[in-house]
């Protein structure tokens, strides 16, 4: 008699809490690629190819240590399609006394895993899921009695409690947060350096053609294929950044350049969100880099604040407020998706450009997630669920637990601030301030409006005034509405028409 060992695709490191105590004689690991967690939404096959590649990878590194592996391929006869099918299969075939899990990622599939003892009639011990710097129960309690959560003073506590830039128990620098130093618009002919590669190895090659067939319908191109798929990669991966792109990331953080999808991005959220890499080793190897005097102060301490703030922080968000938080509709937005954010067929080059490279590539970086297809998604009043479910599909980093709070409480103010402390509303002089799309733009971001006026600029004005009884109570967006109110009549009135008629016509090809 052994315990089951559930691995996850998500779960894909060898010190993973359910592995521990693993007994090569008497245990058995179950992985398994099912058609339900491919499409529960439809994944970029670009996303599913990755982790069905790492997957692989991992099951070779585990039978290398010795371990008894259950591999089951989406093309085995014998699939059942689902986790719990699968888990189901395997205690017919092996003497399994115990089902041994590290607690899943996403709400959906820890809920099941919770019926899984009267199911199987089987003890099943969920353990916590180690790859994170905080519990979801250390979260609970530090935002206990707090009416609404900042993700500065919770960064803070991290920084203390793993000693990560500090000295004389001070930040180092004498200050926390560089971030001011960080919105630097991009210049003419900046040196990116190309992405790091890996190149196509016999299994991925195995699994990119199984996606293609199986996944034709699916958003998004296999080719090219860049991504590391096993441990030693993701490290290599991390290694590149800060040798070739730490150095530059703070300041060009916010920037967009047409062309550029990688700028001086990590691109590393692949491998963190699939247990190829974890959170402590990248924010240590930075730190490491900025007492080797290789990096300055605000990049590395950039690139910590996103990973040990803003990704524990949502994290702990979504367990704390999950399941109500995926319903949130603060603003009442109900429009549906345009089009567009699957076909990239639209005359707003910062749109165009976005969807396109996330079709490409199934990345896209942060400013361009947040202030182009989320601001849009926000000014234009899109129905909550549908932006959740694209942004869940496209990316091949995103699972619930972090693509729901950015798009619920960082995009969209969904949940009424409780995370941001305002909307991330802009018009389209951020997007022409921080990147050169509106160059080569249809539309000109300098008319306010009329036809040939871009279109964030009128809607980010409609926005205002059509939320207001729900925004206006906010000490922060008062400047907003002060300068609203200063408009004459005509003007308001010539916003909300360009409004209603670009909104109305969202769903045809005239826009
Ligand atoms: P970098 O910009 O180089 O940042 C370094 C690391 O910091 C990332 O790898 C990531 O692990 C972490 N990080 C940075 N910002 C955030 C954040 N806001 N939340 C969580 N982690 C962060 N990130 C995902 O990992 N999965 C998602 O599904 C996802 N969906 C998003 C949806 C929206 C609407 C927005 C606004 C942001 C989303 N993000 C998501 C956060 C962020 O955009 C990505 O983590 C980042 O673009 C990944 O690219 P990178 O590795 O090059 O990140
Ligand atoms: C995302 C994903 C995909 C596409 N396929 C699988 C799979 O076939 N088998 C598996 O174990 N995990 C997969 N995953 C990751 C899961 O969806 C993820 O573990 C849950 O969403 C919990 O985070
Ligand atoms: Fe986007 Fe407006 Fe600039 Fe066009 S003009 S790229 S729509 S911000």
């Amino acid at each position: 008699m052994g315990s089951l060992r559930l691995v996850l695709g998500d779960q894909l490191n060898q010190t993973i809490s359910s592995l521990e105590g693993c007994d090569p004689e008497k245990d058995v690991i179950l992985m398994c690629e099912v058609l339900e967690e491919a499409t529960y939404v439809k994944h970029h096959k670009k996303k599913i190819a990755f982790l069905f590649s790492a997957m692989r990878h991992f099951e070779e590194e585990l039978r290398a240590k010795g371990h008894h592996v259950q591999y089951v391929k989406l093309d085995d006869e014998a699939n059942t399609g689902t986790i719990a099918g699968e888990v189901a299969r395997a205690i017919g075939e092996h003497d399994i006394d115990c089902i041994i899990v590290t607690h899943p990622g996403e709400y959906r599939l820890a809920n099941e895993v919770g019926k899984w003892p009267s199911r199987f009639n089987l003890p099943v011990e969920i353990r916590d899921d180690n790859r994170f710097l905080v519990t979801p129960e250390d979260f609970a309690e530090w935002a206990k009695d707090r009416r609404s959560l900042r993700m500065e003073t919770f960064y803070r506590n991290i920084r203390r409690k793993y000693n990560l830039l500090m000295a004389d128990n001070e930040p180092v620098g004498g200050q926390w947060n560089f971030d001011a130093d960080n919105r630097k618009p991009p210049k003419k002919g900046m040196d990116i350096p190309a992405p790091f590669r890996v190149p196509i190895d016999n299994i991925t090659r195995e699994v990119l053609e199984l996606v293609g067939q199986r996944f034709s319908d699916h958003f998004g191109d296999l080719d090219p294929f860049p991504f590391a798929v096993n441990r030693q990669q993701a490290l290599n991966a991390l290694k590149n950044f800060i040798d070739h792109r730490l150095n530059q990331f703070g300041d060009f953080q916010d920037a967009m350049v047409e062309g550029e999808p990688w700028m001086f991005h990590a691109h590393l959220s692949f491998y963190l969100n699939c247990g190829l890499l974890l959170p402590l080793e990248c924010v240590q190897a930075a730190e490491k880099a900025y007492h080797g005097n290789i990096v300055p102060l605000n990049s590395v301490e950039g690139f910590i604040r996103q990973i040990a703030g803003w990704r524990e922080f949502v994290r702990g968000i979504y367990w704390l407020k999950m399941p109500a938080y995926a319903q949130e509709n603060y603003l009442r937005a109900g429009r549906n998706l345009p089009s567009f954010y699957w076909s990239g067929e639209t005359n707003m080059n910062c749109l165009r450009q976005s969807v396109l490279e996330t079709h490409r590539n199934s990345y896209a970086h942060h400013i361009q997630r947040l202030m182009v297809l989320g601001n849009f998604s926000l000014l234009a009043g899109i129905d909550p669920r549908q932006v959740q479910d694209w942004f869940l599909s496209v990316y091949a980093d995103a699972y619930e637990w972090v693509e729901l709070p950015n798009v619920q409480g960082m995009a969209l103010f969904a949940d009424g601030g409780y995370m941001a402390s305002k909307p991330y509303a802009a018009s389209g002089s951020y997007i022409n301030k921080m990147s050169n799309y509106c160059q080569e733009c249809r539309y000109s971001v300098h008319e306010k409006i009329g036809t040939d006026a871009c279109p964030f600029n009128y809607l980010y004005w409609d926005f205002m005034a059509r939320n207001r009884a729900r925004l206006s109570t906010s000490p922060r967006m008062s400047m907003m509405y002060r300068s609203y109110d200063r408009m004459d009549d005509r003007k308001k009135i010539d916003i909300e028409n360009d409004s209603r008629s670009f909104l109305d016509q969202l769903e045809s090809e005239a826009y």
